[in-house]
């Protein structure tokens, strides 16, 4: 989708939910507009016995008046006709967490190394994206493969978000509990 329209923006082909199960680090992310995770982001995708879909996530946020704390997530999925692309409906074990539902589309993946997310909150008048996020997620808290990086950069390139990136750390903050 090098024309930058979220309606073109392509989506893993034949996406297998069942293989995407598992932990996925986030070793990078492209921040919305707002309060978000900052960095030690952990997500883990859960399939039930009906075949629906849920996650956990963790993350360091800071709240309020600068408090810095581990965000504990929930969220379920909703499917939608493409395989690739659910609702995520989510909220924090804490009320006082945010709350959401947001697009929830995995661009691509390995299901062993690699997987590049995208969400797309507003879509302008001109078809283009005025407030996404993205992850990209790794299976080892290292980060990437190098013979992953490429793919990464193209995909990125893809979603017009090149350069719009930043690692995100694991230092161990959302490790206890
Ligand atoms: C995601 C992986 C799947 C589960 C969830 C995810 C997103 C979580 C947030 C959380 C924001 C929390 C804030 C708290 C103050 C995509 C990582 C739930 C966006 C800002």
């Amino acid at each position: 989708a090098q024309d930058c329209q979220v309606s073109s923006v392509q989506v893993m082909q034949n996406f297998d939910k069942t293989r995407y199960t598992g932990i996925w680090y986030a070793v990078a992310k492209k921040d919305p507009e707002g309060l978000f995770l900052i960095d030690n982001i952990v997500a883990e995708f859960i399939i039930a016995e009906d075949g629906s879909m849920t996650a956990t996530a963790k993350g360091r946020v800071i709240i309020l008046n600068n408090w810095e704390m581990c965000a504990d997530m929930l969220a379920t999925f909703e499917v939608t006709p493409d395989p690739a692309k659910f609702r995520m409906k989510y909220w924090g074990a804490a009320s006082y967490l945010q709350t959401g539902n947001d697009d929830h589309w995995v661009i691509d993946t390995d299901y062993d190394n690699y997987a590049i997310h995208y969400s797309c909150r507003l879509v302008d008048s001109d078809g283009t994206c005025l407030d996404a996020y993205s992850f990209i997620f790794s299976r080892h808290p290292t980060g990437l493969r190098p013979e992953d990086q490429r793919n990464v950069v193209q995909k990125k390139t893809d979603l017009c978000l090149l350069g719009k990136y930043r690692r995100v750390s694991h230092t161990g903050f959302c490790n206890s509990s």
